[in-house]
């Protein structure tokens, strides 16, 4: 059985960036439904026993589908904090300025790829083979971990569930929310994780 992992923070903990309501709804009941529906999938699958990564690397259609956006609201969750005293780190900080020139054009080229991700998906800040950090985009479910090209570093989620009741149509305007809430503490873990 798969399990809803415990929201790092109070529901009302990123207000008013992020409201309790967005929440209640993005967490309590879309992620909560990607894993029931997952389970009640794997019910009778021969993939029953596999861990959530294994299913991503291995399953196709909707068990990729349920897995896949359980483990990426995980990780979406955990980019975020209500402290704002974390900071990239001294080697975090280094890599962004050799791979985008500034903390700025970072955000910008974060934030352009995120408008511009057509319908529903995340982007990413990866590192890549070659040990550089990009910034890509991919749509519905779909994973830097189903493939081991990728090492996923910072996610921001940009299906309209999850700003819809904040910021309605309005992308940027979340964006702008989001990045103020960002857990450098934990993008910094992920970067050494994927230096090693
Ligand atoms: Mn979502």
């Amino acid at each position: 059985m798969h399990t809803l992992p415990l929201l790092p923070y109070e529901k009302d903990a990123l207000e008013p960036l992020i409201s309790a309501e967005t929440i209640e709804y993005h967490y309590g009941k879309h992620h909560k439904t990607y894993v029931d529906k997952l389970n009640a999938l794997l019910e009778e699958s021969p993939l029953k026993s596999l861990s959530l990564e294994e299913l991503i690397k291995q399953a196709e259609g909707p068990v990729f589908n349920n897995a896949a956006q359980v483990w990426n609201h995980t990780f979406y969750w955990h980019c975020l904090t209500p402290n704002k005293n974390t900071k990239p780190s001294e080697s975090l900080d280094e890599a962004i300025q050799s791979s985008f020139g500034s903390m700025e054009a970072l955000k910008k080229d974060f934030c352009d790829h995120a408008l511009n991700n057509f319908g529903s998906g995340w982007t990413w800040l990866v590192m890549d083979k070659q040990k550089k950090l990009k910034i890509v985009n991919t749509s519905n479910a779909a994973t830097p971990i189903s493939e081991d090209t990728w090492m996923p570093i910072l996610t921001c989620d940009v299906w309209e569930h999850a700003y819809y009741i904040d910021s309605r149509n309005n992308r940027a305007q979340y964006l702008e929310n989001y990045w103020e809430l960002i857990n450098w503490a934990f993008v910094n873990e992920q970067f050494e994780k994927a230096c090693l």
